[in-house]
């Protein structure tokens, strides 16, 4: 389960009801206030991932209140519930009862990825915290490439990553390399409430106010 130190995948963490119910709220946020959308590069390109975020927007490469690069509106609020599922996260992946009790995730990132989409290898450092980041996967599997510190290229480690699975990037591998080079299509379970495509959930420390 530790693939490097810090970097924890907790396989089928998620029961079906509450995939379901993740499923529900991320419909919900991405109809608005802001809605779901392919987010725009500063140099032309249009990511293949669609992506909505709750607390904070981030738009790359910072974090803003509202969302200036779609329809400025303020972002849907982080709810309590989403603190403690992020806190429980810490908990059962580090195996350690007070691993969540310094954890306050003030945002999420959802990504939504179609047959086609993908994610190219990236670090997450515009989040001015080293908290860890907890990630939710529902929906389709995927390969995820789990790198290094240095750079975008090898070495690296592909992963299976399927629905219901926790991965949680602390110490050492919160600033690691990753992505995503390809999405399974057609082997997710219905009874995720998803039916086609994959579905991502990070949740992260800005350490902005
Ligand atoms: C995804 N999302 O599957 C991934 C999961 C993103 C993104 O990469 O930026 O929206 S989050 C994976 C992650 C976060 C922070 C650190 C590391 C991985 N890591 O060190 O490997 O849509
Ligand atoms: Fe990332």
């Amino acid at each position: 389960r530790e693939l490097a130190p810090g970097a924890v995948h907790v396989p089928d963490w998620l029961t079906l009801a509450q995939q379901r119910e993740l499923v529900a709220a991320c419909r919900g946020w991405a109809r608005g206030p802001v809605p779901i959308r392919h987010t725009r590069l500063p140099r032309g390109g249009v990511m293949s991932v669609q992506t909505v975020c709750i607390g904070w927007h981030w738009q790359p490469y910072a974090y803003t209140r509202t969302a200036d690069d779609v329809n400025g509106a303020p972002v849907a609020e982080f709810p309590h519930w989403m603190v403690e599922l992020g806190r429980r996260a810490l908990v059962e992946a580090y195996q350690d009862p007070s691993a969540g009790e310094a954890y306050t995730p003030d945002t999420a990132l959802i990504n939504f990825y179609d047959d086609q989409a993908k994610l190219g290898m990236h670090q997450d450092k515009e989040e001015r915290s080293s908290a860890p980041v907890v990630s939710l996967s529902i929906g389709d599997s995927c390969v995820f490439r789990f790198g290094n510190t240095e750079t975008r290229t090898k070495p690296y480690t592909d992963i299976e990553l399927a629905s219901g699975d926790l991965f949680v990037f602390g110490g050492p591998s919160r600033f690691a390399y990753h992505g995503v080079p390809r999405v399974h299509p057609g082997t997710c379970d219905p009874a995720s409430g998803l039916t086609s495509g994959r579905l991502n959930i990070t949740m992260r420390v800005t350490g902005l106010a």
